[in-house]
């Protein structure tokens, strides 16, 4: 069976976005692979930012998955900083690793400009992204096209370091999403809806009351010409609407647009906004039971056991094709 993993940041509540483009996409994955998905909490730490509440947004974090649908019997859930491999192989990974390709990536060329001084931890954080991945011999990596160049990289030290010292890793490949899939604001429908967009207001987050979803579904920017149709590039408004919606239901587009054929937006915003309210109920209903359950402590208890036997052996492999005194 081939190996799936894949990790978010703690870095914010999950958004509808997240849902949609990813985490409903692992849940109808379950099965179909030997599965890892965890909690980037060491990536979270490579920006500075002193309102961050690690402990508090990990917990959350798990509690989303599980509500999501993530079963933690066909899945190995993790918590990053709790597999001291993970930073362990990230070294020795950094040595088989260039200054030059690192300071090239994308992700560090723009954020490194975001402040006058930056960690090392920014720098090298594709490489922890590395070890993530080669630590479980994944062969799928599911990310977002922002990842995709971190997943070549790994990629590339992978088939470096099975030249140099012999076959040790399984080099992974990145399954990005489909565009049909990705979510934009609702305010602002030519942008991603992203936790962390300035505006919140177009951002529906999993944690969101019912009726402030409501309220956010009901503003969102249309256009002026009153037809319910798929049109991305027109009616982008509209369109992203239907998307939300054919997500949550499972309804084709041909489906979605017969249905609210000849309605006005107000009906079909209203529409679209139950349908989300009540998935969105059904998840933090499940969220909080969850959050305050002790099966969450035992489901990252297990998670962490399994994923530091597994990464153990791979990580003693690795200091022995280095040739380490042992
Ligand atoms: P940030 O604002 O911190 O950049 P984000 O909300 O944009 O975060 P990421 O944490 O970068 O999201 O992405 C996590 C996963 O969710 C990725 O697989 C990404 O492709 C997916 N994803 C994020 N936003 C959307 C969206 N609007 N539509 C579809 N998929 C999305
Ligand atoms: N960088 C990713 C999170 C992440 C990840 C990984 C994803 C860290 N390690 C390994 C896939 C595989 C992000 O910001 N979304």
């Amino acid at each position: 069976m081939k190996k799936m993993l894949t990790g978010l940041q703690p870095t914010g509540i999950i958004t509808l976005g997240n849902y949609i483009g990813s985490i409903k996409q692992m849940v109808e994955n379950q099965g179909k692979y030997e599965s890892y998905i965890f909690v980037a909490d060491m990536h979270a730490i490579t920006v500075n930012d002193d309102k961050r509440n690690l402990k508090e947004n990990t917990r959350s974090l798990v509690a989303l998955y599980l509500a999501c649908g993530i079963d933690p019997k066909l899945n190995t859930i993790f918590v990053q900083s709790q597999n001291e491999y993970h930073a362990n192989l990230g070294y020795f990974l950094e040595c088989n690793s260039y200054f030059g390709e690192l300071s090239r990536m994308h992700q560090f060329k723009e954020k490194s400009k975001k402040s006058e001084s930056f960690t090392v931890g920014l720098l090298t954080y594709p490489v922890l992204m590395a070890a993530d991945i080669l630590l479980y011999d994944a062969d799928i990596v599911p990310v977002g096209i922002d990842q995709k160049q971190h997943v070549e990289l790994a990629r590339d030290i992978a088939i470096r370091f099975n030249k140099r010292y012999g076959d040790t890793f399984v080099v992974p490949n990145p399954e990005i999403k489909s565009e049909g899939t990705k979510i934009a604001d609702l305010l602002d429908p030519t942008i991603k809806m992203s936790k962390s967009n300035e505006n919140q207001n177009g951002v529906i987050r999993l944690l969101d009351e019912p009726e402030v979803i409501r309220k956010k579904i009901m503003r969102a920017t249309t256009d002026s010409e009153m037809l319910v149709k798929y049109d991305p590039e027109n009616k982008p408004g509209i369109s992203n609407l239907l998307n939300i919606y054919i997500s949550i239901t499972g309804k084709t587009m041909e489906e979605a647009e017969k249905e609210f054929d000849g309605c006005n937006y107000g009906t079909f915003k209203t529409k679209v906004a139950d349908v989300v309210v009540e998935k969105i109920s059904e998840i933090q209903k499940k969220y909080y039971e969850y959050l305050n359950s002790d099966e969450l402590d035992k489901i990252l208890a297990d998670g962490r056991e399994k994923s530091r036997e597994i990464a153990k052996k791979k990580y003693e492999l690795v200091k022995e094709k280095i040739g380490f005194y042992n």
